[in-house]
């Protein structure tokens, strides 16, 4: 089986969302949940006129092979009614895969590891929460913590 990483994020209905999203990764094909974060509240990055996001991080670990993972991901947005006027729009749920694997990617349809990951602070704090020891980019999750601003992430 491979370990892979997947981001929750949401900023319309959080919490329900968030949840929703979490009960259909329980239920994904040929793969079991092996650890959850606590959610935290952080601060939109990138287009910052949108409401504050509750993220968090499930690790699986599965035998879909990366692309069926990122179909099966897709499929779950899609019934969580996410909707795509512009780029980094609010969002009813985004669930991005972080890490297959330890596996590179350079496909632009799924780039491995998650390119923007190791700079954002609401992937890399759960992250570090629930696989301290995880290399992302051959670096500790929790190395690469100590270099970020973690200000504008709480734990709820
Ligand atoms: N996702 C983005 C852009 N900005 N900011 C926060 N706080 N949380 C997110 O999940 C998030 C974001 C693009 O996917
Ligand atoms: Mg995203
Ligand atoms: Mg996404």
């Amino acid at each position: 089986m491979t370990l892979a990483i997947i981001a929750l994020g949401s900023n319309i209905n959080p919490i329900d969302n968030i949840q929703q999203a979490s009960e259909h990764l329980f239920r994904l094909p040929e793969s079991r949940v092996v650890a959850c974060s606590s959610l935290y509240r952080t601060k939109p990055v990138g287009y910052l006129d949108q409401p504050d996001f509750i993220n968090g991080v499930i690790a699986i670990e599965t035998n879909l092979d990366k692309y069926d993972l990122l179909s099966q991901l897709q499929n779950i947005e899609n019934n969580c009614g996410r909707v795509r006027p512009f780029p980094n729009a609010p969002r009813t749920i985004d669930l991005d895969l972080i890490d297959y694997g330890n596996q590179t990617n350079s496909d632009p349809k799924l780039i491995l590891p998650h390119p923007r990951a190791h700079t954002r602070a609401f992937v890399i704090v759960p992250l570090a929460e629930i696989l301290p020891d995880f290399l992302l980019n051959n670096q500790k999750v929790t190395e690469i913590m100590r270099h970020l601003d973690l200000t504008g992430v709480t734990k709820i």
